[in-house]
């Protein structure tokens, strides 16, 4: 899979002319990220994220898809978890995955009149993720786009807060020994949002 910095090379992704970033340009994080379209139950990797739901016992969306690949004892050790609050994170094995370790998430369902504390709930997603995989001294993970199926969330809005909120942490000493974030969408016009909006907040140098 490709980073950041390889997309940008082959000018796959660019910085668009009237475009002001958000985040100053830091080299190193370009070897850090990566945008993958495809199935994210196929990723062997330290860990996969799951946009699960409070109960964690599994649903639709890449939370059935997941549940499905890795097996039933998945489920078993989800029980054990009794549920997640949304915005916060849990993790378990990966089981029949490829993926050593599933970090379930709970995104919020979107509502529009509400958008503040959405907003807050999925940043939250993210970081909750991520400090987790640091724990648990996972080097490489990727991400699906939290909330934006089922539950709603209206994609540019959840990819801004997505990519602000891992550019924030991997800003961080701490997240000094992540590898590597991978954001993993499934249809082209999620595709198209992330190459849009991810030069704002991993310029190129
Ligand atoms: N690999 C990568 N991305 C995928 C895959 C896959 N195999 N399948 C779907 N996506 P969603 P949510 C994308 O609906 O909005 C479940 O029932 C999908 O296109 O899975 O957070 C849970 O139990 C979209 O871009 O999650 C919850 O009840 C993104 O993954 C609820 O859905 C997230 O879509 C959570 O809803």
């Amino acid at each position: 899979i490709p980073t950041l910095r390889e997309l940008y090379r082959t000018s796959v992704l660019r910085l668009a002319d009237s475009a002001k970033p958000r985040h100053q340009p830091r080299g190193c994080l370009l070897d850090k990220i990566s945008l993958y379209q495809g199935d994210i139950t196929k990723m062997e990797l330290d860990a996969i994220v799951n946009a699960a739901n409070r109960s964690l016992l599994a649903g639709g969306g890449v939370d059935g898809a997941i549940h499905a690949a890795a097996g039933p004892r998945l489920l078993e050790e989800c029980r054990t978890l009794h549920g997640c609050e949304t915005g916060n994170s849990k993790i378990t094995k990966g089981y029949d995955l490829p993926a050593g370790h599933v970090i379930h998430t709970v995104g919020p369902v979107y509502a529009k009149e509400k958008a503040d504390m959405k907003a807050e709930q999925l940043v939250s997603c993210y970081k909750t993720s991520l400090q987790l995989a640091l724990e648990h001294s996972v080097k490489h993970v990727a991400f699906p786009s939290i909330s934006t199926g089922i539950y709603g969330y209206p994609i540019k809005d959840a990819t801004h807060l997505a990519l602000n909120t891992v550019r924030e942490v991997m800003d961080t000493p701490d997240a000094n020994e992540l590898e590597r974030v991978i954001f993993v969408v499934w249809s082209d016009s999620d595709k198209l949002v992330y190459e849009e909006l991810l030069p704002l907040y991993f310029p190129p140098d």
